[in-house]
């Protein structure tokens, strides 16, 4: 084992994975036409966000605990929400505010204003362009859109490109990354070209366990079916970002769709289950056809940003160090049904197996094995009463270097 090589992270993907909750928002021309895919041809007449209050999004988004928020530029149907010079389909041919509106522009403005990271997506399959069918033609008029989009909307924490519509597509990923890269040195790059973080694989904010931060997985096709082996020795570092839409199966906004909004247990699963398994989570929401989150939408995400304070703003105890062995004592026999482990991932994931035991009636039992710690590992254990827990690190990679070992006790109904 001590002969691997290591995969590390760049200081960016350091930081954006301590960033850990993304708010993804899809807002363009079907948001007002009551659909998730517009073939191209739908007027932009149809665009009159009158009450468009992009500051609600993103303050929402600051209350309920999130880091940054990625909104889409462009979607599949080529519908631009800035004034771009590449095509008259756009914000400008719209009745809302005369034709003289930018939606990411108040979105970045927002977003700088409050202190939230941006980003952007920007669908490369676009069913409007007539120049699509070219490819060289629409690499450029991409590029362009590119361009336009990375320099002139401040400092983009992500470019999100959608594979969808793409499967068979090749772009020129050089001269694309290479735009990035000029105006843009820091963004993480999803998925597409040369990614810098990849896609988990589904559409639930579901990761699976172990979720090592490495590129075994980034080879398949977005939207194949294929399992593979997640392992941790590739050369690359590449963590996951868990994307999934507040309102079940939707990511734009439908009327009469509250029924489908996921319920905070909901909510909570996805959490464990993306950040308490390493990945960001890029939850989205979607503003109304008057340009402001639904009412129960705001609602829920502000609930969900309590209940994760609530469970995990007050570990019982912490502790940290290097070496294969861990002891975390309290001070005095508490309750305990959450761990929570993170390993120092500057230095790579080294941690590839590790038991935890606490000390109850006075011997040390086994209470879960593992296998990656990563970034963050979230254990939901049943409940126990020690004042004392033991890390023992079982298989690594050179001396494996823990940032926190801490443990929680998360009131449920039970207790009421
Ligand atoms: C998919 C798209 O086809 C959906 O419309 C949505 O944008 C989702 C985030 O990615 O690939």
């Amino acid at each position: 084992m001590n002969k691997v090589k290591l995969a590390l992270p760049t200081e960016s993907q350091i930081a954006w994975q301590n960033l850990d909750l993304g708010i993804f928002c899809h807002f363009g021309i079907n948001t007002f036409c009551n659909q998730e895919w517009g073939d191209g041809n739908d007027s932009p007449q149809l665009f009159n966000p009158m009450e468009l209050d992009a500051r609600q999004w993103v303050t929402l988004a600051k209350d309920a605990g999130f880091k940054y928020f990625i909104l889409t530029a462009k979607h599949h149907d080529g519908f631009c929400l800035w004034p771009t010079e590449t095509t008259e389909y756009s914000v400008k041919s719209s009745p809302w505010k005369d034709g003289k509106g930018d939606v990411v522009r108040e979105c970045a403005d927002a977003c700088r204003e409050e202190g939230m990271h941006f980003g952007i997506y920007l669908s490369p399959w676009d069913r409007h362009e007539p120049c699509y069918h070219d490819k060289e033609a629409y690499d450029d008029f991409y590029c362009q859109q590119l361009t336009e989009l990375m320099t002139q909307y401040g400092q983009m924490i992500e470019v999100w490109f959608d594979g969808a519509g793409s499967e068979d597509r090749v772009y020129n990923w050089e001269r694309m990354i290479g735009i990035i890269k000029t105006y843009q040195p820091n963004t993480m790059i999803f998925n597409m070209g040369q990614p810098t973080i990849r896609w988990v694989g589904n559409e639930e904010g579901v990761a699976p366990y172990p979720c090592w931060n490495t590129n075994s997985a980034a080879k398949i096709s977005m939207f194949s079916n294929e399992t593979v082996d997640w392992l941790p020795e590739t050369p690359e570092w590449l963590p996951a970002e868990c994307d999934v839409p507040i309102r079940k199966l939707q990511w734009f906004w439908h009327p009469n769709s509250e029924i489908n909004l996921r319920s905070l247990d909901e909510l909570m699963n996805i959490y464990y289950h993306s950040v308490g398994h390493g990945t960001n989570l890029l939850l989205n929401i979607s503003p109304d056809n008057r340009g402001l989150i639904p009412k129960p939408d705001a609602e829920r995400l502000i609930e969900f940003g309590n209940e994760i304070r609530r469970r995990f703003s007050s570990p019982l105890g912490r502790t940290s160090g290097c070496g294969r062995e861990l002891l975390l004592t309290l001070e005095k026999e508490t309750s305990i049904n959450h761990i929570v482990l993170m390993e120092e991932i500057r230095f790579g994931e080294r941690v590839r197996e590790f038991e935890l035991e606490a000390f109850v009636d006075n011997e040390w039992i086994s209470i879960a094995l593992g296998t990656a710690m990563g970034h963050r590992y979230i254990l939901q254990i049943p409940k126990i009463k020690s004042s004392k827990l033991r890390l023992k690190i079982k298989e690594s990679v050179k001396n494996p270097i823990v940032k926190e070992f801490s443990c929680y006790y998360v009131e449920t109904l039970e207790d009421v």
